[in-house]
């Protein structure tokens, strides 16, 4: 399978993906909050956070699934992205891991879709020209070790970010 095609970059709103599972970019809590986080709260409805509560939270850069209740995404996976503290405190590692651990989970759960947001280019201050060229590389990385996912999809919310993980996405394909 030609992976270039899995993957996509698509100016949109996460919570309207006809996908198998939305990945939310959460907060060690995993109770809610604003940004991506608000809107899929808002949109999946209260049992969301109810399922949540019961989770304990999430530490930074692991991932935790829950049912996606009134979204069309069938499941929800939280991560929590690193928050940018000039980027000597593991933050790319951090990043990594988040959208990795994502992926790992959306496997183990059969997930076949998945779209994902910019993962801690909002509240928490990644600059999205180094958060787009580390989330479109993991994701390549792991569909290079043999996926059952054939679509992925990176949902941008405005133009800015739009065009990072866009030409991120062509030239890390130019080289596979
Ligand atoms: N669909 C797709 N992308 C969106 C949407 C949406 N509906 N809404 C916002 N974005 P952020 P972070 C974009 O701040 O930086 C929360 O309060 C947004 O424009 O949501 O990881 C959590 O609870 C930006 O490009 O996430 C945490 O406390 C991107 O999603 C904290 O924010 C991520 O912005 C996490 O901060």
């Amino acid at each position: 399978m030609d992976i270039s095609g899995i993957i996509s970059v698509i100016m949109g709103d996460i919570v309207e993906q006809d996908v198998d599972a939305i990945v939310n970019a959460a907060n060690n809590s995993l109770l809610g909050g604003g940004g991506v986080d608000g809107a899929i709260h808002c949109a999946a409805g209260p049992q969301l956070l109810e399922e949540c509560r019961a989770l304990g939270g999430c530490p930074t850069g692991e991932a935790r699934i829950t049912k996606g209740y009134m979204l069309p995404a069938k499941w929800v996976i939280h991560t929590v992205g690193p928050v940018w503290k000039g980027g000597r405190f593991r933050e790319e590692q951090l990043l990594t891991d988040a959208y990795r651990n994502s992926l790992t989970l959306a496997e183990k759960y059969d997930v076949k879709s998945i779209a994902f947001p910019g993962i801690s280019i909002g509240a928490y201050g990644f600059p999205v020209e180094i958060a787009s060229g580390l989330a479109v590389g993991t994701i390549l990385e792991h569909l290079k070790t043999g996926s059952s996912l054939n679509d992925v999809r990176l949902i941008c919310f405005n133009e800015a970010s739009y065009i990072f993980y866009l030409n991120a996405l062509e030239q890390q394909v130019s080289l596979l």
